[in-house]
């Protein structure tokens, strides 16, 4: 007997902008992911002024799954997916972001896209915004510092919702908005916001004040998805890296739990609806004096979520610092190496209790379905003399996790609605632009220099994982 609910939502989960390619086709306007060149570990991506000739943009063309969508799917189905979490690329149905009227072509994709799910009984689970804004909007608006991008998520949200209505039931509304709790870096507040920030700006409060405007979208959009279907899933989505005290010192203890709160209070947001004292406290103290209307409060109170999505890949340690007594998170100085656990080849922390710990975490905190959206290791794969991609560390990463999630479930009590590794067919890595930092269960022939063939290859893990959905958890 499975320790999982039955209808458990086993799956897998991508981007638009990391795997469909075709960034020109179908009408499609450019994105913030269309003017972010490669990285590395430790090379951080650049984000140029518009497309340059002759500069490499991975996300172009991606692993074409734009063309190659129906023999993926049917990868996927192979696997025995009950769900596929992907995003709407925003640019392929507004290209532009201001425009009146929608791009037929662009929603025409997605429902050829969904439909090709739906045929194999496969849940199709949709972002609606993740990391890919149409790029005017930066321009011409500023991104989310500027209260009208509400106006236009909305409207994008609403002609989504109105189109696919009878074919996507799970829907979330902004991919791991609390990144950007990491301002002091550039990636971040591009990715979320598509906020570029000019020499001597306050980082900080534009950060807040572009949540904020954010927050309110995404409230107004779970209200308009409510009346629309109300049979309609709508979540938010959390980066859930848990902060633990590096040591027992109280001002250690103290410390983790005001950088907590700095990366989770969106999550209060979205699921009670108001700022928590300590956050109004906060901007009070700095001075912010934040663009927050009555009317926004409403909308914050109304629009609050069904469940929580949420990625977990690692945990962070951090320590107090002895010259500062304020307690203020700064997530590009503070956090310090956990000397209790291995990193990945991109230095990210292997933490599997860390997921039971988050779990149980939100669930005290919060009293709502949780669904773990994005879980994974990214790793170098290679083929061995038998053409073979044996990927034991990718299943031992899956393996450990998944035992501590069905703990959460089955001794914890957590109410969790179901798993969807990240990257289940290799793709373009967020942070770092690369092929090579490879999730996938499937293999795609494209390296770092934009050498391949695209061919699909199944890996060791894609026969692992079909038995685990198979035993729905039991055979691991
Ligand atoms: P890559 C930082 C921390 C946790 C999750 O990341 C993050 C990031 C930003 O990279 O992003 C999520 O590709 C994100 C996906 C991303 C995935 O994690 O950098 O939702 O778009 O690809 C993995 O290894």
């Amino acid at each position: 007997m499975s320790k999982l609910p039955d209808g458990f939502l086993w799956g897998g989960a991508v981007a638009a902008h990391q795997l469909e390619g075709a960034w020109k086709e179908g009408g499609k306007g450019i994105s913030v992911a269309d003017v972010m060149t490669k990285g590395a570990h430790g090379v951080p991506r650049e984000i140029t002024d518009g497309v340059i000739e002759g500069e490499n943009y991975p996300n172009h063309e991606a692993i074409d799954f734009y063309h190659r969508y129906k023999e993926d799917i049917q990868l996927f189905a192979e696997m025995g997916f009950k769900c596929f979490r992907t995003s709407i690329a925003w640019s392929r149905i507004f290209p532009d972001g201001d425009e009146t009227e929608p791009n037929e072509e662009g929603l025409k994709f997605y429902d050829n896209l969904f439909d090709e799910c739906l045929k194999y009984g496969i849940e199709p689970v949709i972002t609606l915004s993740h990391f890919e804004m149409p790029y005017h909007l930066v321009t011409e608006y500023g991104g989310f510092r500027n209260r009208k991008l509400i106006d236009f998520f909305e409207k994008f949200a609403r002609v989504c919702f109105e189109r696919y209505k009878d074919k996507v039931t799970y829907w979330m509304t902004f991919n791991e908005i609390n990144n950007q709790a990491n301002f002091h870096d550039d990636f971040a507040p591009f990715t979320n916001s598509g906020i570029k920030y000019e020499e001597g700006e306050n980082r900080e409060k534009i950060m807040y004040q572009a949540a904020h405007y954010e927050l309110v979208a995404s409230a107004r959009a779970v209200t308009i998805g409510q009346e629309i279907n109300p049979d309609f899933q709508i979540g938010c989505m959390i980066a859930m890296c848990p902060i633990y005290p590096s040591t027992s010192h109280p001002k250690d203890i103290l410390k983790a739990q005001k950088a907590m709160q700095k990366r989770y209070y969106f999550t209060d947001i979205h699921v009670h609806g108001e700022y928590p004292g300590h956050m109004t406290r906060y901007f009070e103290r700095k001075k912010f004096n934040l663009d927050i209307t009555e009317e926004d409060l409403e909308v914050l109170r109304k629009g609050t979520v069904d469940y929580i999505g949420l990625s977990y890949y690692m945990s962070f340690a951090i320590s107090h610092n002895e010259s500062d007594e304020t307690y203020d998170y700064n997530e590009s100085k503070d956090l310090v190496r956990n000397e209790y656990i291995e990193t990945s080849d991109w230095g990210w922390a292997i933490d599997p209790e860390g997921l039971r710990y988050a779990l149980n975490w939100f669930t005290d905190m919060y009293h709502l379905p949780l669904f773990i959206v994005e879980n994974g290791l990214g790793a170098v794969d290679e083929f061995d003399d038998d053409g073979r991609i044996r990927d034991d560390y990718r299943i031992n990463y899956l393996r450990t996790h998944i035992e501590q999630m069905i703990k959460a479930v089955d001794e914890d009590g957590v109410d969790l609605m179901g798993y969807t590794p990240w990257g289940c067919i290799d793709l373009v890595s967020a942070s770092t632009g690369e092929m090579k930092k490879r999730y996938g269960f499937i293999y795609v022939d494209k390296d770092n220099d934009d050498n391949g063939t695209l061919e699909r290859h199944r890996k060791d893990s894609f026969y692992w994982f079909k038995e685990v959905i198979a035993s729905n958890g039991e055979n691991l």
